[in-house]
């Protein structure tokens, strides 16, 4: 037995098979330690003479988890992938990978590269790479399609989605049915190889553009272009895989090749690479370290089971954890009960639940009208109006029926959650909750600490999103906290621009080809105007100083216009349809409502002034919130405008977005609009002082630090 000094690889030799084990923890990315390894491996085990095969696998539960994209912003990258794989499948003595759990990316391409491959049934496999704006570079798009089903190639490289290996029978040579069996299957596997079969390299199959593959090209590439609207990358993947079938193996890794390094290098790359970090990021919070102990969550309470509070509980329960629902009349905690049903029954029908899974989580769902049931719950959130006065008297009920050690949540969207804890005589045990609407759909989890919140509190509550499959960001209390405080200025730019002449349509055409998946005036319109009516109501001392703002909004609402649930909102809708219509009167009501306040309504307003005075005022706000230390960084207020607001993933979300920009050409358009739109542009578009300084420094947000 000989050992080979590579910590991330390891080397043994025994009864002449070589096993080249990665063990990079935590995920084995393909680093250069790694790939460095895989080649001294091949290497050693080619010139043993005692060596008849070699086995290359993983120590840990997953096989790999791909090339290593720290790497990608440079950095000394020799030996490349393609270098390690070329050597792996022109080894002159048997390669197998074993693979005891996913490879994804880069990983599984190390896999294809060797001459048999071997796993259990219940592994997953993957080529997700497009989701970070790229395309598998290290012969993924010319490997798979040789092995795997035209439509399975082309759909995994596309779509990124992972894929159980038993739909993958031409990719491995055995499966084993259980991960157990896996050792014992690759020994037989090893043994059944003699002089024949040992050597099977992937890049010896020819393909060829039959009328069936093209016919699955073009329905993939039509799916494509609808399901993967403003995406740069999954049409590249397209073109690499139908190399496979038209041009011989090298020109085909050739051609993928220069499509990689084509998606490489464009902004969307950098903002999904920048997602992709940003998201675990966001779990990385430093009130709380390892020592700091976590509560044990076991039986959860919700106060309200109106439609959000139904959601709420829905996350629980998907979770296999009780929850009890509270309303004060029967009536309404039936109607919630059955819609929570209802929601599970359409699931069902739709093949995404079986009936036994829709009556184990209603199974775990109970109702009670009475705030003694919930003694003994571990969390309760509470999701009742979102007015003071109704939230402070359910937490101080909540402070005297519920046991010590309860986390007391609010899911309040807007309100001051160190308001809410001081009712309690346990500010230390309250924290906010805000789940975004529908919350059984919604990733998101803005987790509000409160002056008081105690770092056991906050890290109990991020552990827990995960458990119910959120991904958490910590923020402070402000108004509004991260997402709404941020969307304001977004709103109030789109409404302002009515009154100035701009219509609805045009605003948001020009945020849908930004990349949001609607506009300001048709999400309005899906809300509820109402509800954006009631918070101005709620905040007049905030808007006093500004007449017009919110001003045609408010009429819409004075007209019965609230949007998507009354047919009429800042646009028209046919009964039963949710396609907005443009409506003359909206217009009408613009520039009456001008006259009244003395604007002086413009035909000049351009795609550009939309973009700046929405987008640019957000990402504005979103300087003050991270100077202000509401945000602990950047990368978190993107995660948020992804997943809470549908901000498109390949701008990175709008600091990122900003920073690929340049802070300095924010600033600047931002100071260009202040001056132009006189005393308007004075009180709402200067741009922050953060803003100022990171812009002067030729910063960025991604390196400002609190
Ligand atoms: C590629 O392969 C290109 C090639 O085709 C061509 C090249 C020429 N690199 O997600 P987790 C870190 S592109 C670097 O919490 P899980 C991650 O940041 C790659 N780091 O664990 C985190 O760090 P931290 C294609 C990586 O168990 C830690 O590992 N592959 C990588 O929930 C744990 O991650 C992919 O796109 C990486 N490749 O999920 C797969 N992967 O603790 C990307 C992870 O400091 N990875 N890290 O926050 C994943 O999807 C998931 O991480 C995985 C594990 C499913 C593997």
């Amino acid at each position: 037995m000989t050992e080979m000094e590579n910590k991330a690889v390891g080397y043994t030799v025994q009864q002449g098979v070589a096993t080249i084990t990665m063990q990079s923890a935590p995920v084995n990315a393909l680093s250069r330690a790694v790939r460095v390894g895989l080649i001294d491996g091949i290497e050693s085990a080619l010139s043993d003479d005692s060596v008849s095969a070699i086995v290359i696998t993983s120590s840990l539960a997953l096989f790999s988890g791909g090339a290593d994209i720290s790497e990608f912003s440079g950095g000394d990258l020799s030996p490349n992938l393609p270098e390690v794989l070329d050597k792996i499948e022109n080894a002159t003595k048997p390669v197998v990978a074993v693979l005891p759990g996913p490879a994804f990316g880069g990983g599984l391409e190390v896999a294809l590269a060797c001459h048999h491959r071997i796993t259990f049934a219940g592994n997953q496999v993957g080529l997700p790479e497009v989701n970070l704006g790229i395309l598998p570079g290290a012969g993924g798009t010319q490997r798979l399609p040789r092995l795997a089903d035209p439509a399975t190639a082309l759909t995994m490289i596309v779509t990124g989605k992972p894929t159980s290996v038993v739909k993958l029978p031409g990719v491995f040579d055995k499966i084993s049915d259980k991960p157990e069996h896996l050792l014992e299957d690759t020994k037989q596997y090893l043994a059944s190889l003699n002089a024949e079969n040992c050597i099977k390299r992937t890049s010896d199959i020819t393909l060829t553009m039959s009328e069936e593959v093209q016919g699955v090209f073009d329905a993939v590439t039509a799916q494509t272009k609808k399901a993967a609207r403003g995406f740069f990358a999954p049409l590249k993947c397209i073109e690499a895989v139908k190399g496979a079938y038209t041009l011989a193996f090298e020109d085909g890794l050739k051609h993928e090749g220069k499509l990689f390094m084509e998606c490489m290098n464009t902004p969307q790359a950098r903002a999904q690479q920048h997602f992709f970090f940003a998201e675990r990021a966001a779990g990385h919070v430093s009130d709380f370290d390892k020592s700091t102990p976590e509560r044990s969550i076991e039986k959860v309470a919700v106060i309200g089971a109106g439609t959000m509070g139904g959601g709420i509980a829905m996350n629980f329960a998907n979770a296999g954890i009780p929850v009890t629902m509270l309303e004060l009349k029967q009536e309404a905690l039936d109607k919630g009960l059955a819609l929570i049903r209802k929601n599970y029954e359409n699931s069902a029908k739709k093949g995404k639940l079986t009936q036994e899974q829709v009556e184990t989580r209603m199974a775990l769902l109970s109702g009670t009208t009475t705030y003694d049931d919930l003694a003994d719950v571990d969390l309760v959130i509470e999701a009742v109006f979102e007015k003071m006065e109704v939230k402070k008297t359910v937490f101080t009920t909540l402070d005297k029926v519920c046991k010590p050690g309860a986390i007391l949540a609010s899911n309040t969207s807007t309100l001051d959650v160190n308001e809410i804890a001081a009712c309690t005589s346990r500010p230390q045990d309250v924290i906010g909750l805000h789940f975004f609407s529908p919350a059984n759909v919604m990733k998101l989890l803005e987790v509000v600490k409160a002056e008081d919140t105690s770092a056991d509190v906050i890290k109990t509550c991020m552990k827990l999103a995960k458990r119910i499959k959120k991904v958490a960001v910590l923020v402070g209390v402000c108004f509004g906290f991260v997402g709404n405080r941020m969307i304001e200025p977004y709103g109030r730019e789109a409404n302002r621009l009515l009154l100035e002449g701009a219509s609805p349509e045009q605003v948001d055409r020009v945020l849908t080809q930004f990349g949001m998946p609607m506009g300001p005036f048709t999400m309005g319109d899906m809300a509820g105007l109402d509800i954006g009516y009631y918070v101005r109501q709620s905040r007049q001392a905030f808007i006093s100083h500004d007449p017009t703002y919110g001003a045609v909004a408010d009429r819409l609402v004075e007209k019965d216009r609230n949007g998507l649930k009354t047919g009429r909102g800042a646009y028209l809708y046919e009964a039963g349809s949710r396609v907005p219509i443009p409506d003359p009167e909206v217009l009408e009501i613009a520039k009456q409502e001008a006259a009244r306040l003395g604007v002086t309504q413009r035909d000049d307003i351009s795609d550009e002034e939309i973009l700046v005075r929405c987008l640019y005022t957000l990402i504005n706000e979103g300087a003050c919130i991270l100077e202000e230390g509401i945000a602990a960084k950047s990368s978190d207020i993107d995660v948020i405008y992804v997943y809470g607001y549908g901000f498109p993933v390949y701008r990175g979300g709008p600091m990122q977005y900003a920073d690929e920009v340049g802070l300095g050409e924010i600033v600047d358009k931002l100071s260009t609009y202040a001056e132009r739109l006189g005393d308007y542009g004075k009180m709402w578009l200067q741009p922050s002082d953060l803003l100022i300084k990171l812009a002067q420094e030729r910063s960025s947000f991604a390196k400002f630090k609190n």
